[in-house]
């Protein structure tokens, strides 16, 4: 931006950034949206306003107590304005010299206070004393001073008890609005730390000021130690500087008098080496340059703060997702760790009993010596018919008993997951749905944040390590300590209601048989014998179930697909059909491929409604903060994006 003056495009730029900041603050850590919004203020209440109006330039006196700043203040505005005391921290607010004619422009005085501080409005000052209480920034009206400047004495920067600095945040606000600062030192604040600090940040905070140097010493210091002392000063306000000296406008010596404090004389100020005299350095100035200076460090300077705000936010954003993903993985885990002892013989059982009932009469005459009907089957028929008196504890109770089971173990075990303050999951390396926790997790390990890790462990999986985002580290501390000690049990029996076999299930197998039957050809009806078999399945070793490793496993036999779920990839279950039950093995693939969709729809119709239920009493609870910050910071993160290139554009096309 060092050539160029700020055109249309830039400033729509600058107003964009306006707009969309504020939604974006949720989303910074605290010390990351203290310096960015500090940037978005100056932008909105300074720099912005300055880029179509005309104001005065603000040249400000500023030092700690009692060092001399109302002293000079009123000899450069040419009248006894501001009260001199003895007594340190006497300035508490600000007080703004200005030329007669300037005080009468309304807007541009209106302009100026509101650079001083928001919605400020211009008062005159009445007495001196009125500045002994902090509040709003008064004005005086003074003939000695340029039209095109005000002049303006400051609250002292270091007076107070220990930490607690009266008049700090005020000098900060009136400081990082004006364009030169008068920084007045003594013998003895010339090397103090805090003091220079202080000033190497009005100076250089959000971008840089001019600043003039005045030493108030006793005219006995020969010159050349007096330099020695302003040399530290500059050294320590400019330290990265070749030439600290360069970087002063001019460096003046203020002798000490005891007729200046008696109301006598004026302050002796003379500059160290040569330079004009300070009233002429003032009065001098190149209002235009100097201003437009000032405006072009300080939109330089917001243009970075942007710029590191958008690349934190990108940070925070990467540990929400990597969190919100992670989690919904562990609840698609918990809901297979219910699943695991998949009653395979059960199903089967009744997916045949189911075939048989809709055989022509002729075919089941015929199998019926082979048939061995168990329990269950019965039970099943029962149940299909409505009639469920004579039911022991059957299978399929038995199954539902050892769900709540598996299913109360797996959500116990998510929880102590999510107690842990990194999460540690593995997911599907190929999937679709899991590349946005993938691409997440590569950023931030990329960006040595540490705790977060991924790493390939096996076959198409990534090992993934996820620590809580730092914006709702504490919240979710206590959510997931709700959670915890929330009652469990009645919807632990709901999802084992779901995942029994209920009536609804006896349906989706009866719709399963009449579509797998519609479907059929000659030939294959000619096998319609071969369904009877099912029956005298094993019920183990029929299906060798994959939902625990979810990993493909490679062997004989029909694969079925089963629905894919977040954070794994595709899952599938083989099923293979035993050699020991005699068929050959035209047949036990036929077989095989026949009762694919029976295992697909059973896991598609258990795996949703026990998801929910896990989403709804657990990890939606987890993850509900992290999607709302993603959601709401979304479209402004992308406007403020925007707002950086266009600027960017329009700095290469004014150059
Ligand atoms: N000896 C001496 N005292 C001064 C001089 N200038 C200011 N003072 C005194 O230092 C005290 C503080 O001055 P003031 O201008 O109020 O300082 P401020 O607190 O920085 O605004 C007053 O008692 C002044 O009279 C000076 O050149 N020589
Ligand atoms: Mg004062």
């Amino acid at each position: 931006m060092k050539e160029t003056t700020i055109n249309a495009e830039m400033e729509q730029g600058f107003h964009r950034i306006v707009e969309a900041s504020e939604k974006l603050y949720p989303l910074l850590l605290d010390d990351e949206r203290h310096g960015f919004s500090r940037a978005v203020d100056l932008l909105k209440h300074k720099v912005i306003p300055l880029l179509r109006h005309e104001c005065p330039l603000l040249v400000a006196v500023t030092g700690g107590g009692s060092v001399g700043k109302s002293t000079l203040f009123n000899f450069l505005a040419g009248g006894k304005y501001s009260g001199v005391k003895s007594r340190a921290g006497y300035t508490r607010r600000t007080l703004a010299a200005i030329h007669p004619s300037a005080a009468r422009d309304r807007a541009r005085m209106e302009l100026l206070f509101d650079l001083f501080r928001k919605n400020a409005l211009p008062v005159p000052m009445k007495t001196p004393d009125e500045m002994l209480a902090p509040g709003e920034p008064l004005y005086v009206e003074s003939p000695s001073i340029p039209e095109q400047i005000a002049v303006l004495d400051t609250p002292d920067f270091d007076t107070g008890d220990k930490d607690e600095f009266a008049n700090r945040d005020a000098a900060e606000e009136i400081l990082a609005s004006s364009d030169v600062l008068v920084y007045l030192f003594t013998n003895q604040t010339y090397n103090n730390k805090a003091n220079t600090d202080f000033v190497r940040k009005a100076i250089s905070g959000i971008g840089r000021r001019k600043v003039v140097l005045v030493y108030r010493c006793s005219a006995a210091y020969p010159d050349d130690e007096v330099a020695e002392h302003v040399d530290t000063v500059l050294h320590n306000l400019f330290p990265d500087s070749v030439n600290p000296r360069q970087e002063a406008l001019g460096i003046y010596r203020m002798d000490e008098s005891d007729a200046v404090v008696r109301g006598e004389a004026d302050p002796a100020i003379r500059p160290l080496g040569e330079g004009p005299d300070m009233v002429g350095l003032i009065t001098g100035l190149d209002i235009v340059e100097t201003r437009r200076d000032s405006l072009r460090s300080q939109c330089e300077a917001i243009v970075a703060k942007t710029k590191d705000a958008i690349e934190s936010a990108d940070v925070r954003r990467w540990e929400l997702v990597a969190y919100r993903d992670s989690v919904r993985a562990l609840a698609s885990h918990a809901v297979l760790g219910g699943l695991k002892n998949f009653p395979q013989g059960l199903l089967m059982e009744k997916f045949a009993e189911c075939w048989r009932a809709s055989q022509p009469l002729l075919v089941r005459v015929a199998h019926w010596p082979g048939r061995k009907v168990s329990g269950v089957a019965k039970w099943f028929r029962q149940k299909l018919k409505g009639d469920d008196r004579a039911a022991p504890l059957s299978a399929a109770e038995e199954y539902r008993k050892r769900f709540s089971e598996d299913f109360k173990d797996s959500v116990s075990k998510l929880l102590s997951r999510l107690s842990q303050p990194t999460l540690n999951v593995e997911v599907s390396s190929v999937s679709e749905e899991t590349r946005e926790l993938r691409d997440a997790l590569r950023n931030l390990v990329s960006r040595n944040e540490k705790d977060y890790g991924i790493s390939s462990s096996g076959r198409e999986k990534a090992e993934c390590s996820v620590p809580r985002p730092s914006l709702l580290k504490s919240e979710l501390e206590k959510v997931i300590q709700a959670i915890a000690s929330s009652g469990k049990d009645e919807w632990i029996e709901a999802a084992a209601d779901k995942a029994s076999f209920n009536a609804d299930l006896a349906k989706d197998i009866k719709d399963l048989v009449d579509d797998t039957r519609s479907k059929r050809s000659f030939w294959e009806k000619s096998k319609e014998g071969l369904w009877a078999t099912v029956a005298t399945l094993p019920p183990i070793a029929a299906v060798a179930w994959t939902v625990c490793t979810s990993d493909p496993v490679v062997g004989t036999g029909a694969m079925a697909h089963l629905s894919a779920l977040f954070g794994l990839g595709d899952l599938w279950a083989t099923l293979a059909v035993p050699a020991s039950l005699g068929l050959d093995a035209a047949n036990r693939r036929f077989l095989e491929n026949g009762l694919k969709g029976l295992y697909e729809k059973w896991f598609d119709r258990k795996r949703e409604p026990i998801l929910k239920l896990i989403e709804e009493n657990v990890t939606d609870r987890c993850i509900r903060d992290c999607a709302s910050l993603l959601e709401a910071t979304e479209a402004p993160l992308s406007r403020l994006r925007e707002a950086v290139e266009s600027i960017c554009n329009g700095e290469g096309s004014a150059a």
